[in-house]
């Protein structure tokens, strides 16, 4: 065997563990007057049984096509789908389709090729997606039923912890096929086996039978509604998807999302709407200007600037656990701006787990520390505000309003492991400490068990308005960054 001395280039590739870094290889490749190339393809197998002919790809974890991966499922429902090496999956599903017919398999995880040097590598689903020996009745049922369920806790694919996921599917795939299975899941194995035999192959039916990515059933209505079929097995056609999200519903309690926590940290998402039109006010009775205080010009973007509240329980003199150490106060700062103003920017472009671009809603995904709230323990305490400046400006012409702060407690009261806040940027009768207009309260805003008397407090996370129009929407979108979590124990229940 002939062992070529390594390149200088070689060796430095060799010598990185992580993902290919882009600099490096635009760096090198400059030197070296050389295109680099790309890492090899990474290839997925697998048979659909009962899928031969049909078109297999990859739907993201927002339910969207993966462009340009496509195989067709040969005799036997034989698939290979190949995917570049740099592209990697989180959450996604492996989607075959005949027309109206469609079969599921949910994949927690693929990592991307770690370095242009790998050499193409050929996976079977099997060892992507627990049970996903074929992918049939049971994985569509399954991977349904994970979205179901994380629906039900106020998540979904996009934020959920890919070890909760994959958990989740062995638990899942587990209780389906134990003798004594729960006949909640059989009969959603039933009634997917059902749709699945039910829907045209071909014909008008082209986009499938399931839709994990809309708001609404994860049945197509539109299928059922143009082709009625059996869901419940009655004999009778049913024309809707009701019969059906019965049947998911009746199942959610037969399982739970397995996810472990980080103890000490938590998911934070800040939020704040900035649009040339406040809206209303939590107060119902005007509108209020954003541009009270800061002015409109180019180059602006929203900031937000705060930290650590002094309120908050610190050590030493508290029961570890239950207070913050220096050193934790001096991370969550920095990670808050410390109350420099325009520093720590905020985003609107889809981007850093902001869940829609350019819909005036602005997001900071951040993780700060966390204390269990429990009897006599209060939780970790922040103030923070927002600004719309340009990076680095300061107080003046910026901030949404002066000599005042925000407050909020780091409780989860939604139970999805994350804090989310969301408050239109300006709007003075939120959680504003001083001179808060809102009629609810008493000028001021205090923390939880701390307020005045028949005084309202605001200082945690709530469902909210979320267009202006004075109708409570619901809890804000925490985006697409998800809890911090962390793989279960083994032998965990
Ligand atoms: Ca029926
Ligand atoms: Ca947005
Ligand atoms: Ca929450
Ligand atoms: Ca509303």
């Amino acid at each position: 065997m002939i062992v070529h001395k390594p390149s200088i280039l070689f060796a430095l590739l060799l010598s990185c563990a992580c993902n290919v870094d882009g600099l490096l290889l635009t760096e090198l490749s400059r030197g070296n007057h050389r295109p680099m190339p790309d890492p090899a393809p990474q290839t997925v197998t697998g048979d659909v049984t009962g899928g031969e002919g049909a078109s297999v790809g990859v739907l993201g974890a927002d339910g969207k096509a993966l462009a340009g991966v496509q195989a067709t499922a040969a005799s036997k429902g034989v698939f290979a789908l190949t995917l570049p090496g740099d592209v990697g999956l989180a959450n996604a599903l492996v989607s075959a389709r005949l027309g109206g017919k469609q079969w599921l398999a949910l994949v927690p995880s693929l990592s991307p090729q770690s370095s242009v040097l790998a050499p193409p590598r050929l996976v079977h689903i099997d060892e992507l997606s627990p049970g996903a020996l074929h992918v049939d009745d049971v994985t569509t049922a399954m991977a349904l039923l994970v979205v179901a369920k994380l629906r039900s806790m106020g998540q979904g694919l996009p934020g959920a912890a890919g070890s909760g996921v994959t958990d989740t599917l062995i638990e899942l795939h587990k209780k389906i096929l134990a003798a004594d299975a729960d006949p909640a899941l059989l009969q959603v194995v039933a009634a997917v086996a059902r749709v699945r035999s039910q829907a045209p192959a071909s014909g008008a039916a082209t986009e499938g039978s399931w839709d994990p990515g809309g708001a609404g059933s994860l049945l197509r209505a539109g299928l059922v509604a143009g082709h009625p079929i059996d869901l419940d097995g009655d004999g009778a056609a049913d024309p809707t998807t009701a019969k059906f999200d019965a049947l998911i519903a009746a199942a959610l309690g037969a399982f739970t999302f397995k996810a472990c926590y980080v103890p000490d940290r938590i998911r934070v998402v800040l939020q704040t709407r900035f649009v040339a039109s406040g809206g209303k006010n939590a107060n119902c009775d005007a509108t209020f200007d954003p541009y009270l205080w800061t002015s409109k010009a180019d180059g602006k973007a929203v900031f937000v600037t705060g930290g650590i509240h002094k309120d908050s329980q610190m050590c030493p003199g508290a029961a570890a656990a239950t207070c913050l150490t220096q050193a934790q106060v001096d991370t969550a700062n920095a990670a808050l701006g410390n109350w420099m103003p325009n520093q720590v920017r905020m985003y609107d472009d889809g981007t850093h787990g902001d869940a829609a671009a350019g819909d005036g809603t602005w997001t900071l995904a951040l993780e700060l520390p966390y204390i269990e709230p429990a009897e006599g323990v209060p939780p970790v305490r922040i103030a923070y505000k927002f600004t719309y400046g340009k990076p680095a400006q300061g107080w003046t012409d910026s901030e949404e309003f002066p000599g005042n702060q925000r407050l909020l407690e780091l409780v989860d009261v939604n139970g999805d492991r994350i804090v989310a806040r969301f408050d239109p940027f300006a709007d003075e009768t939120t959680n504003k400490d001083k001179k808060n207009g809102n009629d609810q309260g008493c000028g001021e805003v205090h923390w939880v068990g701390l307020d005045k008397k028949g005084c309202s407090h605001d200082v945690r996370e709530r469902k909210v308005d979320l267009d202006g129009d004075c109708v409570i929407d619901g809890w804000p979108n925490p985006g697409t960054a998800g809890p911090l979590a962390i793989p279960c124990p083994k032998g965990m229940p």
